[in-house]
């Protein structure tokens, strides 16, 4: 199985799983989860041929570990980045470390600075314990840059934060007053 065939796979799970799961006729529950037959049926009318071995591979390998499977093997679900509306995840609050990170692109620190950090299509903000993460995520978009957010507070004033299965912080809204530009 080589890498590349890895990475097209858990992009192609990644929009399954979390955007567009009617584009195969697949449907999720409101946790996310997705029968694994009907994926891998889905696929195939589809014209992508996925089998056991390799969603297995996926999972197992993925470095920051998007994809979960159901105790009995039936299912498979992303543990967060969601944007479509069929998933309403209930994640656990938890209390966050002092300070969390979300890296983002230098084009859109204009907008951040007039609203803050929003979830824009996902469902959450994400934010990572991690600066080198973060950095990465940036990166994604452009001239990345790191932003600091003061979690703790935020959490002190009634906002909540949920972390996912992955570690992945989670919360509604980063009001400006809380981020730390570089
Ligand atoms: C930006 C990846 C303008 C935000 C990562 C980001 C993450 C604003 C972009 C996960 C804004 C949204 C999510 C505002 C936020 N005005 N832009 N007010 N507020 N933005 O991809 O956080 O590899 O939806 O900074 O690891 O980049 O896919 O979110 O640049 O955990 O598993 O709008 O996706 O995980 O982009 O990434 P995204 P994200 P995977």
């Amino acid at each position: 199985m080589s890498q590349k065939s890895l990475n097209e796979t858990s992009k192609f799970l990644s929009y399954v799983l979390r955007h567009e799961p009617h584009s195969i006729g697949l449907t999720l529950d409101a946790e996310g989860w997705a029968d694994l037959a009907d994926l891998i049926s889905g696929a195939a009318k589809g014209g992508r041929s996925l089998d056991h071995a390799i969603i297995e591979a996926v999972v197992s390998s993925s470095d920051k570990k998007r994809f979960e499977r159901s105790q009995d093997g039936q299912r498979i679900r992303a543990v967060q980045g969601h944007s479509t509306p069929e998933v309403s995840r209930q994640y656990p609050q938890k209390v966050p470390p002092q300070l969390l990170y979300h890296g983002t692109a230098t084009r859109f620190l204009e907008s951040i600075e007039q609203q803050g950090l929003i979830a824009g299509q996902r469902h959450h903000v994400h934010l990572s314990h991690e600066v080198e993460t973060a950095i990465a995520v940036g990166q994604r978009y452009g001239k990345p840059v790191l932003l600091t957010i003061s979690a703790l507070q935020m959490h002190e004033q009634g906002f909540r934060f949920y972390q996912a299965e992955n570690g992945v912080w989670l919360t509604e809204h980063v009001p400006m007053a809380f981020i730390r530009l570089p």
